[in-house]
């Protein structure tokens, strides 16, 4: 396991010093894709915007994707390099809770990665992992990067798929094959999030402690609640409810110029 960072829990960015620790450290493990640090950056840049908390309509969302996952007949949880290296354990928790497989799926390919994140999902108890040791034989058409292969018994065959942090290619590409997409995305312009059938608009670090959660408190629920959670949903709402509350929070901002603790705002 990672050591946390040198920095004191007083540091006023304590925790996204620590993030942001633990993803370079992954970078030496080949878990993280260098190009996962700039996406990072980018998710930082939405979040701080945000407010970096979980808004009502993130929760709600939340709620809404462990309900699709539970009524799922084939649901699988599709791994990068970035949740690998921040949310292992919760991954495997989710697997359990709703019976999902787990698949690693990247975008970039390159040689020891696969076997990096089988590591790194093993060690926080998985005991299965699909798409690695050259299993990927399958395709999604007109995906026009590595994501494209996926695992035969895994993705290719799910009917619902949750891609945290995912590139719009491919989201495009799955709802195409007819599959429901969930993702966690805190750009609710990106691709994934617009075409997405669930999309959580928050941090992945905070989403998938409460995602996981939901679906321990609702696994018991009959087939008939659940499906009111998801029919009730829309997406287009979370979209649009997200955008707000960055524009709101700008425009409060924006009158003083100062920078207000979300609480505040
Ligand atoms: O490990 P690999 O090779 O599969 O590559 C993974 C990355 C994330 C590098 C790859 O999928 C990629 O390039 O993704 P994009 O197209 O940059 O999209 C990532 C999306 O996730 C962007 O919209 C970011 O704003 C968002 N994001 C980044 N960090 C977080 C996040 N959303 C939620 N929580 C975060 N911590």
């Amino acid at each position: 396991m990672l050591k946390d960072t040198h920095v004191s829990s007083r540091h006023p960015r304590a925790e996204s010093i620590r993030i942001r620790e633990r993803l370079t450290k992954h970078v030496e493990t080949k878990v993280l894709a260098l190009a996962g640090l700039i996406a990072h950056g980018r998710g930082e840049a939405f979040d701080y915007i945000l407010g970096e908390e979980t808004t009502p309509s993130a929760k709600t969302a939340i709620t809404t994707a462990a309900a699709t996952l539970l009524l799922a007949e084939l649901p699988v949880l599709s791994v990068n390099g970035n949740v690998a290296a921040l949310c292992a354990e919760e991954f495997v928790e989710l697997s359990k809770a709703t019976g999902a497989k787990l698949e690693v799926n990247l975008f970039h390919r390159l040689p020891g990665r696969e076997e990096a994140i089988e590591a790194v999902l093993r060690e926080a108890g998985a005991e299965e992992v699909l798409g690695v040791d050259g299993s990927a034989t399958a395709r999604i058409d007109e995906v026009f990067s590595d994501r494209r292969t996926v695992d035969p018994r895994g993705i290719f065959v799910a009917d619902v798929v949750f891609v945290p942090l995912e590139d719009g290619d491919r989201t495009e590409g799955l709802v195409r094959m007819g599959k429901r997409v969930v993702t966690v995305d805190l750009n609710p312009m990106s691709r994934t999030a617009q075409f997405a059938d669930v999309t959580i608009v928050d941090n992945v670090v905070r989403a998938m402690p409460l995602l996981v959660s939901e679906a321990e408190k609702l696994k018991n629920e009959s087939p008939e609640a659940l499906k009111e959670i998801v029919e009730s949903y829309s997406n287009r709402d979370a979209l649009s409810d997200a955008m707000k509350t960055m524009l709101e929070r700008l425009g409060k901002l924006s009158e003083k110029g100062v920078y207000l603790e979300p609480s505040e705002g």
